[in-house]
């Protein structure tokens, strides 16, 4: 069987990984979560004509072409994606947007070069404070505001990979051909796909995407009384059994990943009563910096009858995935555990 996603929206294309393709560390690259605010490119763009500017408070403004940006020293590392808005329809109140369940989420290899180097080249003015980059997707709608975002230049210089490779093949063309960023360990939104401008600036970015969306801020209130998004938020997710999934009495193995952006996930406790007691659960698979883990529970499950599976991570800086997210306008950062109750019947 062909493995698809679950559509939400077909223009612009936005599409959430079924729970079934989490399983595994890396995800599959053709079930791997899609989210876009203008059109995707209609083909991909021939690289010959393909340019990377770099300007602003640089000491040289650079144009280059994909030879001469292949030419930097070559970066790899694991990134878990997750859209801001993940997990959205999950929340106890309703807020406007993607429909997410859990599957605006994935792990994968990326390479490419790290935005250091790239602006290492430019050489950077002491006026220097945030990075904005520009993808050339065209927007959708009347207003026609591009999707331009700017990240301060301390993620830029730290931990900032512009990817021309995602699970060891040329990026593709929905996820950004031939070069997007990458903030690793942060959300989606800061991570701009088709990346042809790269703006240094003495102050962040203003437009639609930094300043109306892409924040906390409570209903009611002015967007820009609210953060800014960036780190991914500690989050424990199940991926099987799936919800109200009917098994058989015996071993049942809970599956799982948990992920915590620029943290690390320290450990993972299950619950099959409902939240009334917990055990820890075991990791499987890799362990590498931005990207999750996935783990196993392994369950007895003795007698018939419903029970709620949850599971909650814990990082190694001491802090606890919250019981209930905090919630916010536009239900960013949903990481409540209760999202991750299912109903399981014994047969
Ligand atoms: N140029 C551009 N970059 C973009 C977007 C976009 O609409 N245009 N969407 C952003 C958002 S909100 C998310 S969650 C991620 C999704 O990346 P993916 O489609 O590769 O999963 O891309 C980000 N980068
Ligand atoms: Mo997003």
């Amino acid at each position: 069987m062909k493995p698809t996603l679950r559509v939400m929206t077909e223009q612009p294309f936005n599409a959430e990984t079924p729970a079934e393709h989490l399983t595994s560390w890396i995800t599959p690259t053709a079930v791997f979560f899609s989210r876009n605010q203008g059109a995707i490119p209609a083909r991909r763009i021939s690289l010959k004509r393909w340019r990377l500017t770099v300007e602003g408070e640089v000491d040289r403004q650079l144009t280059l072409t994909f030879d001469e940006l292949c030419r930097l020293p070559r970066a790899i590392a694991a990134d878990t994606l997750e859209c801001s808005g993940n997990g959205r329809s999950l929340l106890g109140e309703r807020t406007s947007g993607n429909p997410w369940t859990i599957g605006g989420v994935g792990n994968a290899v990326w390479a490419g070069v790290w935005l250091r180097d790239v602006l290492a080249e430019a050489g950077l003015k002491p006026t220097a404070r945030h990075v904005a980059c520009e993808g050339f997707d065209t927007p959708l709608g009347t207003a026609g505001v591009k999707f331009i975002r700017s990240i301060p230049l301390a993620k830029a210089l730290a931990s900032t990979l512009l990817a021309t490779e995602m699970n060891g093949e040329p990026l593709p063309l929905k996820h950004g051909y031939p070069l997007r960023a990458l903030a690793l360990g942060w959300t989606g939104a800061n991570c701009v796909k088709w990346l042809s401008r790269i703006m240094v600036r003495e102050q962040p970015w203003e437009g639609f995407y930094m300043d109306s969306v892409y924040r906390l801020f409570p209903k009611g209130q002015d967007p820009r009384s609210g953060e800014v998004v960036t780190a991914i938020k500690l989050k424990a997710i199940i991926t099987r059994p799936q919800p109200a999934a009917k098994i058989a009495t015996g071993s049942v193995a809970i599956l799982g990943a948990a992920y915590a952006g620029e943290a690390d996930v320290a450990r993972v406790d299950v619950s099959t009563d409902g939240g009334a007691t917990w055990r820890p659960a075991e990791f499987i698979g890799p362990h590498e910096p931005y990207a999750w883990r996935q783990w196993q529970f392994l369950w007895e499950a003795r007698g018939p009858g419903q029970y709620r599976i949850m599971a909650r991570a814990f990082d190694t800086e001491g802090r606890a995935q919250p019981m209930e997210a905090a919630l916010n306008a536009l239900g960013y950062g949903n990481n409540g555990v209760r999202e991750h109750a299912v109903a399981v019947t014994i047969a």
